[in-house]
């Protein structure tokens, strides 16, 4: 991939979490995500490609998307797949929370797995735990390996998870252990993404979030020399057997099966993302852990991004000031 598609998809990122922002706090989703979606697929277009939405999502909330198959770019050059998040964090967005990022990943053909838009069980850490974690054991012996291979006493060990009902057990099970839990209310990407980063306390990332983050982490986490595994779950074993959610999950368990993926299977980082030339860009949107917020006054935005090029691994972290009024119309009318 061309390096200079870096820049570009920094660019993309930016401009979702603008038209996102706009939304902020305002206790309306699907508008912040309706801007967002509308924003990353004008500039998009812009870019020099031929791109293929490979991962969406919002699916499981009906929310608008970028819908997988469609086709981005100015059609010319190098053929990308592209997994997208316009807003990882619609929730947080319309609510003012913080940790509400944009994001995106780029790779060449191929470099990411094709999933249904479905729950995933996740176990992510940082370079320092490379080749321990195995989510075919039991979420306590992980940590008791992740704890042993980082020389850390399991007192000091850090586990960042989602706080949703379906973890409660989960979380006391940590705790009892001695080990110190961060249960954040949304966003598994950014808390991914902590796990690899030096000056962040985190070492472990568990939780059963969604199946296009999972995929959108595996590519950056595959970048930053981390490691991770995923499992499909269906709605009814994420969610609980009421007669909604084992419909929804014999549908979910019929989508994999005509992609060729199976609900259950420990997915290892390299079925997940198997490249090394991929740009993964996010940008944040309400302030957070791994990226400040958009900050504003009067017509100048402030944005801050974090772009990783796997090939080279290098990391970037651009701070932009974004003159309103001076964006192309386009842009600037989302
Ligand atoms: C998951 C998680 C995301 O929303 O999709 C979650 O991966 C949705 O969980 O990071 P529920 O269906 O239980 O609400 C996020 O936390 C934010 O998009
Ligand atoms: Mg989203
Ligand atoms: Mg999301």
């Amino acid at each position: 991939m061309k390096r200079e598609l870096a820049i570009e998809f920094s660019r993309v990122t930016e401009v979702a979490a603008l038209a996102g922002y706009k939304w902020l706090g305002r206790g309306d989703k699907n508008a912040a995500d309706g801007a967002a979606v509308e924003a990353m697929r004008t500039m998009l277009n812009k870019v020099s490609m031929n791109g293929e939405i490979v991962i969406g999502e919002g699916e499981i909330d009906e929310a608008p998307m970028l819908y997988i198959g469609e086709k981005v770019g100015t059609g010319t050059g190098e053929h990308i797949d592209i997994a997208v998040d316009p807003i990882e964090g619609t929730r947080m967005t319309a609510m003012g929370q913080n940790n509400a990022i944009a994001v995106l990943a780029a790779g060449e053909k191929g470099s990411f797995l094709k999933a249904p838009d479905m729950y995933m069980e996740k176990l992510v850490c940082g370079p320092g735990a490379r080749g321990v974690i195995d989510l075919n054991l039991g979420l306590k012996e992980n940590i008791q390996n992740v704890a042993r291979a980082l020389h850390k006493p399991i007192e000091s060990l850090v586990v960042i998870t989602l706080a949703k009902p379906r973890h409660d057990a989960a979380i006391n099970m940590m705790q009892n252990m001695g080990v110190r839990v961060f249960a954040i209310p949304d966003g598994d990407v950014a808390a991914s993404i902590l796990t690899c980063m030096p000056d962040s306390d985190v070492d472990l990332m568990y939780c059963v979030g969604g199946a296009p983050e999972g995929v959108v982490s595996a590519a950056v986490i595959r970048a930053l020399g981390g490691d991770m595994h995923g499992r499909l779950v269906t709605r009814d074993q994420a969610k609980g057997e009421t007669p909604e959610n084992i419909e929804a999950g014999k549908l979910e368990a019929e989508r994999c099966r005509e992609m060729g993926v199976e609900p259950g299977k420990v997915l290892k980082l390299n079925d997940m993302a198997s490249s090394d030339n991929v740009v993964f860009s996010a940008t944040g949107i309400t302030k957070g852990d791994l990226l400040q917020g958009i900050m504003r006054k009067g017509n100048i935005a402030t944005t801050e991004t974090l772009v990783v090029r796997g090939k080279s691994r290098t990391i970037r972290r651009i701070q932009s000031s974004h003159y309103l009024d001076r964006k192309d119309d386009d842009i600037k009318n989302i």
